[in-house]
């Protein structure tokens, strides 16, 4: 949607100059940064690190080769540190009584308060816990939480012992989650009785239970469970109140002394093929790359109270409410809600409540508030708010401008930070300190970044371009592997350009070196924000016995962004029907979760296939899409007929 806007026109905003002055870095001052991180990494980085607390400092920076055949990649590997004591207890002298994270219920009258102190003794008692429980370094914890202090605990409690965690979305489904478990070899799981959502109870532990009940997942000891609302759970022998094994124990747990390359986590996330890759991120790279750009992009300073307003299950919950905010002594607000509830005010309403400075959210997320119009926001002022973000997808002008005018009242620069689970922090983004920005555009690489454009055929394109997005070196934030299966990593990410990193969208870059993201340009879809595989979906669908062939596209949806737009074949014999549509989407949502809920299915008597058999989705994607004047070069259908078909049956 970007594509359209050319940067002559594009629409430039000058950032206040209020903030500008009190931001970091002026503009002229992050050129000269940015050119030093290019010209000397090494030197760069090595000053950078500093700003960690090490055990070990260290002496070699990088090491890294992209290569489809023989990626490697470490930064600082001759370091030793501890996420954890980074987040917690290098802190505790200068502001151990300052919140470290304040929590807001789903209902308006939950709300707790940890200080760096508080957080840092339960932190302490979950790490011996999960000691007590046999896990140990190196080992995995899956945790399928709701948005509570618990979760944060449990990872930071991971963290220091060495552990790593694989935090799955509590959206998805026990098939979903089993899978996980099995590929992360978890022997815990740590989850809750029920999450609440907008008054809704969703029965956590029975889905564990169910996912536990699959084969491939024998291999899980230990079910910890967070009595979160005391709903009724069934009881198997494995599960332990998360109180009662947590609470006894001593708040002192050594922080383990790990390796800068050493894992800290892994988190699944959807590509173009195949299941959910357990993306591996370590230690060192990935605190200093999300403590850095959690600093200078929301500019933070001591004080602020910073909400980031995502779930912990996804990579922006991971690097921008747990690891960067906490090793930078950040407040970072947690909001177990939903913005809708119990008013659509909601929002505005805990801004006001714990005077948020900087807010950073979704284009969905205001989407959503969007379409109850401007009044939703009078019953709060939002004077506190200096900085906004967004991240998970390209913000429409729309979008933009209502954020911008509506809930920052005119007056705060938004932050549009282009990045990846992949990436592990912002990689092409706009700072406060920045003269103006232009929304739409992600602006900027970070420092260290090095974004290039390549056709398909390979070739990198200078000036004002239009290509595929890859970026030339790595930067210290960047995931280091798929969880066993190394080859995987190399395929999907260095076998396309060989040598650089590819990102998987599409992007522009006009006559100011600006950065415009187009969005995916692979068979990954984006929904409110979640990425989704099509092929996941497509073998849910598939897996139905009425179902000979399914096809799974993206089209333009007003508030998701991307719908889910399916085109079944059905099996000889079966004929289409509103109790089968319903059968199938009830089984994508069994399948993966309701995230993935299909927004509209076409039953297709065919689909367009190339000679060779292939699926021709650009055709699908512009059937659905409604583009049907540019449907291209048809002429290499096996059966051009069959277009035709789709067009005239299309269920709008
Ligand atoms: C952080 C996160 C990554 C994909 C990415 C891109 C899209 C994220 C964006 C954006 C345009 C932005 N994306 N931020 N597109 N502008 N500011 O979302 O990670 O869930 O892995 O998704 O999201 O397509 O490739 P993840």
């Amino acid at each position: 949607m970007t594509e359209s806007v050319s940067s002559a026109k594009a629409q430039r905003y000058p950032i206040d100059p209020d903030i500008r002055s009190r931001a970091w870095l002026d503009e002229a001052q992050y050129h000269e940064m940015y050119q030093r991180s290019i010209e000397d990494p090494d030197g760069f980085w090595r000053e950078q690190a500093k700003t960690l607390a090490w055990f070990r400092e260290p002496e070699t920076i990088s090491r890294s080769t992209f290569s489809a055949n023989g990626t490697d990649i470490r930064w600082f590997e001759d370091g030793t540190l501890n996420a954890a004591w980074n987040c917690l207890d290098r802190h505790l002298e200068t502001r151990g009584d300052q919140p470290a994270i304040i929590w807001e219920g789903d209902d308006p009258a939950d709300t707790l308060t940890l200080s760096f102190r508080e957080l840092h003794a339960r932190v302490g008692q979950c790490a011996n816990a999960l000691k007590s429980l046999g896990v140990s370094r190196g080992d995995t914890v899956t945790l399928y939480m709701p948005m509570v202090p618990e979760a944060a605990i449990a990872m930071l409690a991971c963290a220091r012992i060495g552990a790593l965690h694989s935090v799955v979305f509590g959206g998805f489904s026990p098939d979903a989650l089993a899978g996980r478990v099995q590929d992360s070899g978890s022997r815990v799981v740590i989850t809750a009785d029920e999450s609440v959502r907008g008054g809704k109870h969703i029965p956590l532990k029975d889905n564990v239970d169910e996912a536990l009940s699959r084969e491939g997942t024998e291999i899980v000891e230990h079910v910890l469970v967070v009595r979160r609302t005391g709903g009724e759970v069934a009881w198997h022998d494995r599960d332990r109140w998360y109180h009662e094994v947590v609470d006894g124990q001593s708040d002192e747990c050594p922080a383990e002394e790990l390796g800068a390359e050493e894992g800290l986590f892994i988190l699944y996330t959807s590509g173009s093929t195949g299941k959910p890759k357990g993306l591996k991120h370590t230690i060192g790279g990935y605190l200093l790359y999300t403590s850095m750009t959690h600093r200078y992009v929301f500019d933070y300073h001591d004080g602020d109270v910073y909400w980031c307003a995502a779930d912990v299950g996804w990579i922006t919950g991971h690097s921008y409410i747990v690891y960067g905010p906490l090793a930078n002594g950040a407040t970072t607000l947690m909001f177990e809600g939903v913005p809708s509830y119990p008013t659509h005010g909601r929002i505005g309403e805990v801004i006001d409540r714990h005077g948020v400075n900087i807010l950073y959210t979704s284009p969905t997320a205001v989407r959503a508030l969007m379409a109850h119009g401007e009044h939703i926001m009078d019953s709060s002022s939002r004077d506190s708010l200096r900085i906004l973000g967004s991240v998970g997808e390209p913000i429409n002008p729309e979008a933009w401008s209502w954020f911008h005018r509506v809930v920052g009242n005119g007056r705060c620069p938004i932050m549009d930070t282009w990045w990846q689970t992949e990436t592990g922090g912002h990689m092409i983004t706009p700072l406060p300190g920045f003269s103006e920005i232009k929304p739409g555009s992600a602006m900027k690489p970070f420092f260290g970044v090095q974004p290039a454009l390549y056709d398909n055929e390979g070739n990198r394109l200078e000036g004002e371009a239009s290509g595929n997005l890859v970026i030339e070196a790595s930067w210290p934030g960047q995931a280091r592997t798929i969880w066993h299966n190394h080859e995987r990593f190399e395929q999907t990410y260095f076998a396309m350009h060989e040598g650089v990193y590819f990102t998987g969208d599409g992007a522009r870059r006009d006559a100011d070196g600006d950065y415009w993201i187009t969005g995916r340009i692979d068979d990954v879809l984006n929904v409110s924000g979640h990425r989704l595989g099509t092929a996941e979906i497509e073998s849910s669908l598939v897996a139905h016995e009425a179902v000979a062939e399914a096809a799974v596209v993206g089209y333009p949806h007003d508030v998701k962004g991307q719908g889910i737009y399916i085109y079944v074949t059905l099996a000889d014999g079966v004929t289409p029907s509103e109790e089968l549509r319903k059968e199938l989407i009830t089984q994508v949502r069994h399948d993966i979760g309701p995230i993935a809920t299909p927004d509209i299915i076409q039953w297709a008597p065919g689909l367009p296939k190339t000679r060779s058999g292939k699926i021709m989705r650009r055709i699908l994607r512009k059937i659905a899409s409604n583009e049907l004047d540019g449907l291209g070069d048809t002429s290499t259908l096996a059966d051009p007929t069959v277009v035709e078909e789709l067009i005239e049956h299309r269920p709008r």
